[in-house]
């Protein structure tokens, strides 16, 4: 290094992309200063002077590094005393040391650059990585591509930046100014500034559901100048509609992809479609012939539906982008999250974020997502008020109330309500209400809902519709809908799957997949102990889902309380709980020694309180009734602890919501709980400890791809078993019931109610609990809507047989086994045969496809028999005793 540099330099900038807390400086900078310290120690050249060296962080925080920042580091240079230890994107106002840089300077570019805005999981990045591709391999262009995406599972926005030219590509940037900018999904318009990317002159291509006569009108009023100010070249295709009429639902990739290549013109339209249309066959050979033949159909569909909108002179639109119109939130999203939502967050200077790293809950509500193409609606007549909808529904969001008559006073027009059925129900309403600007549009609740019009099968007493006709009015009602008082719980059993969901959901609005199979036992868990829940979290969806800077799904029901959620390392997650559940046993029995000292006090404030601290000592915390009960009592100590004279008082006021009972949960995937993080949660399941373990069994590592995991079965292929799994899946449950003293249960979606059965008694065990959860994945290559129809088909087959093994019931004398799944009355090829997980084996591995699949048959069956069996024992078996 010392030696290619010419004698003549005088000034070095050493740029990091990295910032080590507490360091001297950055790495490459600290070795920078040594080479040349040492190079000119030993005499290998001389400088004129020792050169003026600094250092400077770069590319942090999302801030993808551009012409503009690397200008602002040579004009630093050219300071008599340039800035040392700056940073040169992110705004540091705190130290001061930051460069200022120009956003707009540019280098230029001599090339064609275009820019597609997609929606997670829409296929528009596996699209534009195969545009690009193919003007590589077809052309004799230079090709680049950058994709920019978050961490979301699905949903969010992704960007694709395709560059290509004749001259080598020297811009290892992202792209601002375009040729070419596409929008997959019409509500971008509202929420992204899209256009400020496009060059005058440009073609911008819009996924709409309006056609190019009537488009105008519903554009955003800023869209509207924008395309007149830079006589951009306009085109519309209704990819929604096209994609649902080919049975390709929301995989728009290929039509879009197609009206890119037709409109650019960047190669001959017949050649595009030729070469559309064999990485059609590369990329979907493995779905089948069908899913192949639906997308080339989508190619030729495609090339007949593109328009071009005649662009009036005029701006005629008063709809407002909702770019930064955070004044209804509180302060921290206002100030910091608001404009992570928009997409601006790297403008945000560092003051604007919390000094000590903690974000707040209750902040998924802020996003107001509006992903769904269409989104449930609601017949009052129809409805049987079961709850499955809600049950079912991945994002909590569909929920319903029971209340009084006179609470629909002020009720907007369109607010729907109607008797509530049951006992003791005279003079009560019940409202199903959708937050349709939350709801994803997956479709799982329609599906599931059993009620349907007798003289028209079709119709169901919810049915998916449009979402944008629905936005204004129902946004209103989802409102109203929150401001109705709780139901109360004497109207409800919350030990049943209808009575459960009249719990507030304190997990809404995740950024899962639509339709994830995970995320409806978390919101059950939240819904059944949210108030006093404390959640280790291992790494996995559930983790990214849970905790998505800027917005976390956990959130607290009215009056505050909600789970505390935290998440660790994938291989330690069951000790953090663990340590989580010893840390509150220890400042509970802390509190509960201060509280006995207390009762001496004979101070003004005490007087009388003897009765008050005695029964919150010997409270029976056995039922959510007498938590709240507990509750009241705490919030009179604490009263009385404000005034207290006695030496204890100041810290069992700080302790004292610790004698309210608190439920420690692990929440983590199969992953985590059979491979990495097994010793832990083993150790941890061994030690007796009060505390409950969740596994999100997917049967792999969803959260990076798929990859299989020892919750596999034999014969699914995934990552690293691409010719299918040819061990057993390990049988966590099994090995975990051989303790006795550990209450385990495997539960599915396919019987909600034996669902609530197991998380409240594995919370009101006090002792390990573990529940396995059957988790759909979009990794098992099935219809997402449909799904739970492929967790009754493992049920049903017996390959996921139901059972809870209660530890309580060997006390009595009883088996503590108890099978809740009947009888298998399918075939194990019913239930994989479905999926195509199993069925691309045949493809994959032909040879060995049968001899896998009946081996995986046979195991599942073996496995059934000997759970029946077991569940058949008379007596004590597996007991403590
Ligand atoms: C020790 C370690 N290894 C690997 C990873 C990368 N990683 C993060 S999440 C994940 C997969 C999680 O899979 P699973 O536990 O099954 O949860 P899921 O995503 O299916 O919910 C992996 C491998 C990590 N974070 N830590
Ligand atoms: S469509 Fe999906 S996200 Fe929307 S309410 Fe139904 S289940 Fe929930
Ligand atoms: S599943 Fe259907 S019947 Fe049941 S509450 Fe929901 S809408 Fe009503
Ligand atoms: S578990 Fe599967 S469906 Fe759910 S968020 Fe993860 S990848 Fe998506």
């Amino acid at each position: 290094f010392a030696k290619i540099l010419p004698k003549t330099v005088k000034k070095i900038s050493v740029l990091d992309r990295t910032k080590e807390p507490g360091s001297l400086g950055e790495p490459l900078y600290h070795n920078v200063r040594t080479a040349i310290g040492e190079a000119m120690a030993e005499g290998l050249f001389q400088f004129d002077g020792y050169p003026s060296i600094v250092g400077g962080r770069y590319g942090l925080g999302s801030y993808e590094f551009s012409p503009g920042m690397a200008k602002s580091v040579f004009d630093n240079m050219k300071h008599d005393k340039p800035m040392n230890k700056f940073v040169v994107g992110i705004k540091d106002d705190v130290t001061g040391r930051y460069l200022e840089f120009d956003a707009d300077y540019s280098v230029p570019f001599d090339g064609y650059s275009a820019m597609f805005y997609g929606l997670g999981s829409d296929g528009t990045v596996g699209a534009n990585k195969n545009s690009i591709k193919i003007i590589g391999d077809s052309t004799d262009n230079e090709v680049q591509a950058y994709f920019v995406y978050d961490s979301k599972k699905a949903g969010s926005m992704t960007t694709s930046h395709l560059r290509f030219g004749k001259e080598t590509i020297r811009s290892p940037y992202l792209i601002t100014s375009a040729d070419f900018v596409a929008c997959h999904n019409f509500s971008f318009l509202e929420k992204y500034d899209m256009l400020k990317n496009a060059k005058e002159g440009a073609t911008f291509l819009l996924n709409s559901p309006y056609g190019a006569a009537d488009v105008w009108s519903h554009l955003p009023k800023k869209v509207q100048q924008t395309i007149i100010d830079k006589k951009l070249k306009f085109f519309v295709i209704d990819g929604v509609r096209l994609g649902n009429e080919l049975g390709l639902g929301p995989r728009i990739n290929v039509i879009m992809q197609t009206a890119f290549f037709k409109i650019s013109g960047i190669i001959t339209l017949d050649l595009a479609i030729k070469e559309i249309k064999e990485a059609i066959v590369k990329s979907y050979s493995k779905a089948g012939e069908k899913v192949v033949s639906m997308n080339k159909q989508a190619v030729d569909t495609a090339l007949e539906n593109i328009e071009e909108v005649a662009v009036p002179g005029t701006v005629d639109s008063d709809i407002e982008m909702t770019i930064g119109q955070w004044s209804h939130t509180p302060a921290t999203v206002q100030k910091t999250l608001g404009p992570i939502i928009d997409g601006i967050g790297e403008h945000l200077p560092i003051s604007a974020m919390p000094a000590d790293g903690t974000f707040p809950t209750a902040t998924a509500m802020y996003e107001k997502r509006n992903i769904a193409i269409t989104t449930p609606a609601w017949d009052e007549e129809l409805c049987i008020q079961c709850g499955i909808c809600s049950f079912v529904c991945p994002h909590a969001s569909i929920r319903m109330k029971i209340y009084d008559e006179k609470e629909l006073k002020g009720a907007p027009k369109t607010f729907k309500s109607c008797a509530a059925k049951g006992k003791d129900m005279d003079g009560k309403k019940f409202t199903l209400q959708v937050a349709v600007e939350d709801c994803t549009g997956c479709g799982a609740c329609v599906h599931n809902c059993p009620a349907k019009s007798k003289t028209d099968e079709n119709h169901k007493a919810i049915n998916m519709v449009p979402q944008v006709p629905l936005r204004e009015t129902e946004r209103a009602n989802f409102d109203f809908f929150l401001n109705l008082p709780e139901t109360d719980p004497e109207l409800f059993n919350a030990a049943t799957v209808k009575g459960s969901q009249f719990l507030p959901p304190m997990f809404e609005f995740s950024g899962a997949c639509a339709g994830c199979g995970e995320t409806p036992f978390v919101k059950l868990c939240s819904q059944l102990f949210g108030d006093r829940m404390v959640v280790a979290n291992a790494t996995g969806c559930s983790s990214i889902y849970g905790g998505n800077l800027p917005t976390t799904p956990w959130t607290t029901r009215k009056d505050g309380l909600g789970p505390a959620w935290s998440n660790s390392l994938f291989e330690d997650n069951a000790e953090f709980g663990f340590g989580f559940r010893l840390s509150i046993d220890k400042t509970t029995q802390y509190a509960q020694e201060l509280l006995e000292k207390n009762i001496e006090c004979g101070c003004a404030a005490c007087k009388g309180s003897e009765p008050l601290k005695r029964a919150i000592l010997g409270a029976d915390q056995s039922s959510q009734a007498l938590i709240e009960e507990q509750r009241g009592r705490i919030a009179e100590l604490k009263e009385i602890l404000a005034k207290c004279t006695h030496e204890t008082a100041t810290q069992l006021k700080a302790d004292a919501d610790y004698l309210v009972k608190k439920s420690v949960w692990i929440h983590g995937g199969d992953g985590w709980a059979y491979d990495i993080g097994y010793g832990g949660l083993d150790h941890v399941l061994a030690s007796g400890a009060n505390i409950n373990a969740l596994v999100l069994d997917t049967e792999v590592y969803s959260n990076t791809g798929g990859q299989a995991s020892k919750a596999t079965p034999i014969a699914a292929v995934a990552q690293f078993a691409a010719g299918g799994k040819e061990q057993p899946k390990k049988d966590l449950s099994m090995i975990s019931m051989t303790y006795g003293n550990i209450y385990v249960a495997r539960v599915s979606l396919a019987n909600p109610a034996q669902c609530v059965k197991a998380f409240l008694e594995a919370d009101a065990y006090d002792g390990p609990s573990l529940i396995i959860a059957y988790s759909h994945c979009i990794a098992h290559g099935i219809n997402m809507t449909t799904a739970v129809d492929g967790c009754k088909e493992a049920v049903n087959s017996g390959y996921w047989p139901l059972f809870r093994f209660d530890p309580r019931l060997s006390a009595e004398g009883k088996n503590p086994l108890q099978l809740d799944s009947k009888e298998p009355t399918i075939g194990f090829e019913e239930f994989a045969g479905k999926q195509n997980r199993f069925k691309v084996l045949k493809k994959n591995n032909p040879e060995n496809a049968d001899a896998l699949m009946a081996a995986s048959a046979k195991d599942s069956a073996s496995r059934y028999d000997l759970y029946k069996k077991l569940a058949a024992l008379s007596a004590d078996c597996g007991s403590d005793s």
